[in-house]
């Protein structure tokens, strides 16, 4: 299904249009829609890369700096991997794997430690580091002073512009990364003729060469950098490492500038404007990268730079324009990005650059995961390290999954497809690993992975959580559940999450008090004390794994009732269920307890809150629902953040989502302060420490939950909306069941609202307020509404594809504060 026809594209420089605009044929609403700017802009260079302006097309990427005299464009391909494809799989494990369980269920945590560390784990118990592919650097003849300096990133166009005056000359550069075109563009231009005076090199930090192409014109010549990562891992050979090239070329108007080769780098002198293309490949998918980079070098080149950029537009704006914000608006609005920053960690408020943030979460999505291509990584796309922190690579115990939370609900959803087809990847690699070291069907995915299908326990005993797998098939569900595609979930969705399942149905065993557990287990890199006084990680049945459990059993018997399939597996996953070892509220504490025994914890305010994955991902635990477990988790989550819980900037991204989720906007709010105020950085990337993109999705996917909730079937408007969002819109957010919903608020009651239906179905909807909905209006005309029972404020009502419905509402006028 595509959503390009749901919302027309709103393609101006300030955003301003009307709600009813972008909702389809309901005109009654005439209010202007100001989002404000959305750039990111500074008065001065990057000074490091924490400042640079992120681009990309999902495979290729750029950090770029805005130098004046030397730029800086650090560039990244997303498959150039140190390492190779092995088999890292310990065929020892099985036979151990039962005296550690013996010894976890005896309460001998130390020794089934050590036990695991010997025999459970992978060999390797590593992965290698994706890493950068090198640098471009311009050095140019400019005359001081410099004046009128600008750089910026627009999240409308996905354009980088830098501009000043030098000289009496005024520059422009320009920089976008084309995904129809597959190669980083850049132009140069300057108002006075024969002023631009450079020259260019690419650089990379080891195993490259770079060497300028013989075959260049009068008009162009070319720097080609090639090389070959020297593989370190075991096993590799000669060849083994991953091949790359870059291929620049720069190009100027005929007759206005000469272009020569000095050295290893190209000069250009006198002329008024430069055309550079970038074309990059890896060895990674076979097939040597240097004909990949010259054919889509020699197609870009082909086109003008007038083309180039049309075709980047047209394919970036029907993206990103699906979706508009507006939260509010200060003075502030009109500082460089960096003072805004700077005033909130002051403890300035300011909701649009809490709505440019938001807006910044979808176009790193978009520039960082594009069907086709492989997932963003733990830095999305951008890497200038050839170690990089955490090898940047995919580790499925929190960060792969936030990275994809946004992906849905902000109208993305085929942003959402790399992970989805990376997910199935593993599904081979893991049915290996989860026979050989757990002799289990179905598929098994431990804490980390990389882009050739490493499955099995890595880092240490705490690498042994079998449940990343299961977790990622989570979002195979999410996939169906907003859409509604039935023939995604019977062709991939579905036999996905049934093989995730296999492996689980599989690896539980009953635990001493006859309880279905995991064994071993793992609540996520956090440790307890033992009664003795000792701590441990190692354990069985933590209640995150018994949530995933949960969450995935349950959707998959649903998605087998739905395609009338697998009527045994279905049988024996409910039965699973019904001896699965329960959630448990502490006696002591009134928390949700994280583990299966009610420990205390060495480390109160860790960064993980792994147990809450039932609130969020997963809605087994709601406030309707489910209240007492709710108000356990909700005093878990107080009692982490009492002890300085949420430090990284994922596990504060987490908790704005929990929040939104307990339906508190004034706890929610207060930690996306907090993501901005301390955990992020002047490019607004985010700050684990150091970079890791994660909670730029996780912070984002919070915000939408702020506004928009759908889970437990029911569509929930402005749920967790605090008092500093008094009055605001938002247009294209889905909702779980195939809807795109709009609506404004003031005073935190909805005033306007829409919906959209991509398919036919009951729409069941639920105000935040005292307001009631008075009419629902399609085509001019009312159709018929009703009370579904949930409450007195839950009301349903019969959509079709296809059509837009209007919700007139009638004002509570209890007013903002629940
Ligand atoms: C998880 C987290 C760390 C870090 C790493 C990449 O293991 O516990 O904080 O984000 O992933």
């Amino acid at each position: 299904m595509s959503f390009a026809t749901v919302l027309p594209i709103a393609a101006t420089c300030c955003l301003l249009t009307t709600i009813s605009a972008v909702c389809g044929p309901a005109r009654s609403a005439k209010q202007p829609f100001s989002t404000g700017s959305l750039k990111l802009w500074y008065k001065h260079p990057a000074r490091e890369w924490v400042e640079a302006r992120p681009v990309g097309n999902g495979r290729l990427g750029a950090m770029v700096f805005g130098g004046v005299l030397k730029e800086r464009i650090q560039l990244n391909e997303n498959s150039l991997w140190d390492g190779h494809r092995q088999d890292t799989n310990n065929p020892e494990a099985l036979k151990h794997l039962p005296e550690v369980r013996k010894l976890l269920f005896a309460g001998r945590n130390r020794e089934a430690t050590d036990m695991a560390g010997k025999y459970l784990m992978g060999n390797p118990q590593r992965v290698n580091s994706y890493q950068t592919l090198g640098d471009l650097w311009i050095d140019s003849h400019v005359s001081y002073p410099v004046e009128d300096y600008r750089r910026e990133l627009d999240l409308e166009t996905g354009i980088v512009r830098t501009s000043y005056r030098a000289g009496g000359t005024r520059f422009v550069g320009e920089v976008f990364v084309s995904h129809p075109d597959q190669v980083i563009v850049i132009r140069e231009t300057c108002d006075r003729p024969g002023g631009l005076n450079t020259s260019f090199r690419l650089t990379r930090q080891q195993d490259a060469v770079t060497e300028i192409d013989p075959a260049g014109k009068p008009d162009y010549r070319q720097i080609v950098l090639r090389g070959q990562i020297k593989d370190t891992m075991p096993g590799a050979t000669p060849t083994s490492g991953m091949k790359f090239e870059a291929r620049l070329r720069i190009l100027v108007t005929p007759g206005r500038g000469t272009i020569e080769s000095t050295g290893d780098s190209i000069k250009v002198s006198h002329a008024d404007s430069l055309t550079i293309f970038l074309a990059a490949g890896t060895s990674y998918r076979g097939g040597d990268p240097e004909w990949s980079s010259r054919l889509e070098l020699e197609a870009a080149a082909a086109q003008s730079y007038g083309r180039l950029k049309d075709r980047h537009l047209r394919d970036y704006k029907r993206l990103f324009s699906r979706v508009a914000i507006d939260l509010g608006h200060t003075a502030n609005e009109s500082l460089p990005t960096d003072e805004r920053l700077g005033a909130v960690k002051r403890g300035a408020e300011d909701p649009g650059l809490i709505a440019l943030y938001f807006q910044y979460g979808r176009y790193l999505l978009i520039s960082s995961s594009r069907p086709g291509g492989l997932p963003a990584n733990l830095q999305g796309l951008w890497n200038e390290h050839i170690e990089a922190p955490w090898n940047s690579d995919y580790h499925t115990n929190i960060n792969l999954q936030m990275n994809y939370w946004p992906a849905e609900a902000t109208n993305l959803a085929e942003c959402h497809e790399p992970l989805l087809s990376y997910v199935e990847s593993l599904v081979e690699p893991g049915k290996r690993t989860a026979r050989i070291h757990y002799g289990c069907s179905g598929f098994v995915v431990h804490h980390l992975s990389n882009i050739w299908g490493f499955t099995t326990p890595a880092d240490g005993v705490w690498g042994i959580w079998p449940i990343g797998g299961a977790w990622l098939c989570r979002h195979a569900w999410e996939h169906y559940a907003f859409s509604g595609d039935r023939d995604y979930l019977a062709k991939r969705g579905y036999p996905l999450m049934k093989e995730g399942s296999k492996f689980l149905l599989d690896y539980l065993v009953e635990d001493p008090k006859g309880r279905l557990v995991t064994c071993p287990s793992h609540s996520p890199e956090n440790s307890f004390r033992m009664p003795d006084g000792s701590t441990s990680m190692f354990t069985y049945g933590a209640t995150m794994d018994l949530e995933v459990i949960y969450d995935l059993f349950t959707k998959c018997i649903e998605a087998s009732k739905l395609l009338g399939v697998d009527a045994e597996l279905r049988d024996k996953l409910q039965s699973a269920l019904t001896r699965l070892a329960p959630l448990q509220i502490s006696s002591k504490t009134g928390r949700l307890q994280e583990w299966i025994d009610d420990y205390a914890e060495p480390e109160p305010g860790h960064r993980h809150v792994s147990h809450m994955y039932g609130v969020y991902p997963s809605d087994q635990i709601d406030v309707r629902k489910t209240p007492e477990l709710a108000k356990a988790a909700r005093a878990s989550l107080e009692y982490r953040l009492s002890n300085g819980g949420g430090h990284t900037g994922w596990s504060r991204a987490w908790i704005i989502n929990l929040w939104a989720r307990f339906q508190d906007g004034e706890r929610a709010y207060e930690n996306v302060q907090a993501l901005l105020a301390k955990s992020t950085l002047p490019n607004l990337l985010d700050n684990h420490p150091p970079f890791q993109i994660d909670g730029n999705f996780g912070g984002c996917a919070g915000i939408a939950e702020m506004l928009l909730q759908s889970h437990q079937g029911v569509i929930q408007l402005l749920p967790a909306l605090p008092k500093a969002w008094r009055a605001g819109r938002f247009v294209g957010l889905r909702a779980r069941g195939g809807y795109v919903v709009s609506a404004e608020w003031n005073n935190g009651e909805a005033v306007r609202v829409f919906v959209k239906a991509t398919r036919s179905s009951e729409c069941r909807l639920r105000l935040p307020q005292g307001e009631s909905v008075e009419a629902i209006v399609e085509s001019g005309k009312s159709i018929p509404r009703h009370l579904t029972g949930i409450d007195s404020k839950t009301i349903s009502f019969q959509v079709a594809a296809g059509r837009t419905y209007q919700l007139r509402i009638r004002a509570g006028g209890i007013g903002q504060g629940r």
